[in-house]
Order: C-alpha cells, then sequence, then structure tokens
C-alpha cells in the first residue's frame, strides 16, 4: 500500500507543527528558567524532549511508508509573558490547536481508507488527550497555589522531579 499523497503532506507538515511545538516550549522553559522557577523550566524541557519525540515517531512512519520526509523551516516563536500564568495559558491553546491538527489528519487518512495512518494516529489522538489533561492541571495548580510564595516553591519542586520517557513511537 502507497500512502495517498495528501495524507503523507500533512504527516510531514505535522512533523513541522511537532519540532515547532518543540521550539515553542523551549522558550517557556526559558521563561521560567530566567525568573529562578527551574522546576517548570524542567518540565518544559521534558516537554521539548516530548515533542521531538513526537516528530521522530512521524518521520518513522513515512520512511517505513516509502515517502521521504522534508524539513521545513521551524517558525520563531514570537511569544512573551507578563506573568506566570501565560505560559500555561498558551500551552493549553497550542496543545488545543495540536489536536485539531492531528484530527484533520485522521479525517483525510479515513476518507483515504487509509486504516494504518488511522493506527498510528490513534497514538496521537491519546496523546493529545493526556497532554491536554496536563495543561489544565498546571492551569489549575497555578491558579490554587501559585499565588502565594510558599505554594509556588512546592509546584516549582513537583514539577522539578519530571523526567522524560522516550515514548515507543519514536525510533
Ligand atoms: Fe506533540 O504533543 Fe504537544 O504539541
Amino acid at each position: 500500500m502507497s500512502l495517498d499523497k495528501n495524507v503523507a503532506d500533512l504527516l510531514n507538515e505535522q512533523i513541522n507543527k511537532e519540532l515547532y511545538s518543540a521550539y515553542l516550549y523551549l522558550t517557556f522553559a526559558d521563561y521560567y528558567d530566567d525568573r529562578g522557577l527551574k522546576g517548570f523550566a524542567n518540565w518544559y524541557m521534558i516537554q521539548v524532549q516530548e515533542e521531538v519525540a513526537h516528530a521522530k515517531g512521524l518521520r518513522r512512519y513515512l520512511l517505513d511508508n516509502d515517502v521521504l520526509p522534508q524539513m521545513k523551516a521551524v517558525a520563531q516563536p514570537d511569544k512573551t509573558f507578563s506573568n506566570d500564568l501565560e505560559p500555561l495559558e498558551a500551552a493549553l491553546a497550542h496543545e488545543k490547536y495540536i489536536t485539531d491538527s492531528i484530527n484533520q489528519i485522521y479525517f483525510a487518512a479515513h476518507e483515504a481508507h487509509d486504516l494504518r495512518t488511522c493506527k498510528l494516529l490513534d497514538w496521537y489522538v491519546n496523546e493529545q488527550a493526556e497532554e491536554e489533561v496536563n495543561a489544565k492541571d498546571m492551569i489549575t495548580n497555578m491558579k490554587l497555589f501559585g499565588t502565594d510564595p510558599k505554594g509556588l516553591y512546592d509546584l516549582d519542586r513537583e514539577y522539578q522531579a519530571r523526567t522524560f520517557v522516550a515514548p515507543t513511537i519514536a525510533m
């Protein structure tokens, strides 16, 4: 089976979106690191690794299906923040955008009767659901506890403990 051209192109574009996600989260890590919140910075540095893994999973899939991926230019993130809540809200908005993008590829694959790509995208659909929950939880935690210095300190310590576990999708 060869991949439908439109589906292959969308998967290739998604590689770029995942790499942009990594680039975006790098700027969030920079913001928190600069503020002295090393735990938040750590959380987003792990997220950078996750996003690169998502891009690698799509690259692998294209190669395994005889499509040569094309690495396009990654846009410059242009966000600036004036408080510690804003990056968390920007993260949730971004994850919703990525979920929508994955859904659009899923619809295209389904329309092309491409069940193989649908199976691959099942993993990404689940991952997006998890990432949106994480992003929402971080906003809730910040609103509940982050307004008090001790609460913020504890949250930062909690996020410091996050470690990267490479997903099986990225080979
Ligand atoms: Fe790749 O999951 Fe976030 O964006």
